[in-house]
């Protein structure tokens, strides 16, 4: 029989244990980045532990991923970008085509549609994001709008639809039409906004296969399922796009006509608040000065204020905003709060308001079904 010796033992333990950490396939992969919140593992979501934040710009390894499918692989020296549809002149750019144009570089915040959606009483379906399902970078690349000038929209398009390199069928309920790519239209007015960019580049450095690899959309003020990732054809219709992503996912019932329910695709971000720390049932120290800090954000509209309520909501402070305001960007915000010497739970609460005078409602709005998620989430702290 053959013997191992302890020293043999500690030799194969680690690629023994790697397998199972990490499952074969990845065994070259790097495993998520740390202290990142692994939502699903395959495909790859994770969530910014927003108690984490410290800076307006995330760092890119603590920047959220949401992923409907598994990262497609791209040879970026093979890969193309097509422009086609109601155009004068389909086109086709490479990477370096690309970026011989003209760059633009605009910090701009992503928020998944889903974040918060932990907070739904009761539970809805999908991913269960708590407060970091968002983040904010320096976006690196070209206005969308260039491409379209190169190709020459015209005159009856309507939308434009941008499609990504990954695929693959969704089975649970409702299911897809088989294999579908990730795909997502914009009305042609929002399209031309120089808000509307694709990115090859993030915080300055090239995107990462996670953050869409190698060319990605940004659409500034709007939820992140238009920001298609792994970019690859870019389609200007006549007709407005009813695509799976816009219609069976993320979208929501929109009150028109009488009061009557239609199912609209979800599009702008909506005010909201989030404390950073301190965080759910973190214990405070009674009778001490306690800095309250997070971020805020509005969409497409500014950011006009964020109050803080130390009593659930009954009465309100302005919070102090830090950092420059910038469209389309977070603002963080700080409070400085005197923590009560009675000990005992307390009901913190952040609310923003935007510049149009619109807040964040109280009570959640079944209309809105599992997305926009932007109700007064109270953080309940320890005073000890
Ligand atoms: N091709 C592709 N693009 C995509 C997605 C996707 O699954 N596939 N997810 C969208 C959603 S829902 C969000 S919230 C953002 C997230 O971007 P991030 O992973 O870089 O944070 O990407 C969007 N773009
Ligand atoms: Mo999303």
């Amino acid at each position: 029989m053959n013997h191992l010796t302890r020293r043999d033992l500690l030799r194969a333990a680690p690629l023994a244990a790697a397998p199972f950490l990490f499952g074969a396939a990845r065994a070259e992969e790097p495993p998520p980045f740390p202290g990142m919140i692994v939502r699903m593992r395959t495909p790859e979501n994770l969530e910014f532990p927003f108690s984490e934040l410290k800076s307006i710009n995330t760092p890119n390894e603590q920047f959220f991923v949401r992923s409907h499918f598994a990262v497609p692989k791209i040879d970026a020296k093979t890969w193309k970008l097509s422009v086609e549809g109601a155009v004068e002149r389909p086109l086709e750019f490479t990477l370096e085509d690309l970026k011989k144009l003209p760059p633009v570089t605009m910090p701009i915040t992503l928020e998944c549609a889903g974040n918060g959606r932990v907070f739904l009483v009761p539970q809805a379906r999908g991913l269960q994001w708590g407060l970091g399902a968002v983040g904010t970078a320096e976006w690196t690349g070209i206005p969308l709008s260039t491409l379209l000038e190169k190709a020459g929209v015209r005159a009856d398009a309507v939308e434009v639809i941008l499609v990504g390199a990954d695929s693959g069928a969704i089975t649970s309920d409702p299911a897809s039409p088989g294999v579908i790519p990730f795909d997502r239209s914009i009305p042609l007015a929002k399209a031309k906004k120089p808000e509307v960019m694709l990115a090859y580049q993030m915080n300055g450095e090239e995107l990462s296969p996670s953050h869409g690899y190698p060319l990605r959309a940004v659409v500034g003020g709007w939820f992140g399922m238009a920001a298609v990732k792994w970019l690859r054809k870019i389609i200007v219709t006549e007709k407005p796009y009813a695509g799976f992503w816009q219609t069976y996912d993320y979208a929501y019932f929109e009150r028109r006509d009488g009061g009557l329910p239609q199912l609209t695709p979800v599009t702008r971000m909506l005010p909201k608040a989030a404390i950073a720390r301190p965080t759910f049932g973190e214990v405070v120290p009674a009778g001490k000065p306690y800095t309250i800090h997070g971020a805020a954000w509005a969409g497409e509209s500014a950011l006009a204020k964020v109050e803080i309520s130390s009593d659930g909501g009954k009465s309100w402070l302005p919070a102090k905003l830090t950092g420059a305001e910038k469209p389309f960007c977070w603002r963080t915000w700080e409070f400085p709060w005197q923590v009560p010497a009675g000990k005992g739970p307390i009901k913190l609460v952040a609310r923003a308001t935007d510049a149009a005078g619109a807040t964040q409602p109280d009570q959640r709005d079944t209309d809105r079904r599992s997305y926009m998620i932007n109700h007064l989430v109270p953080v309940e702290v320890l005073v000890r």
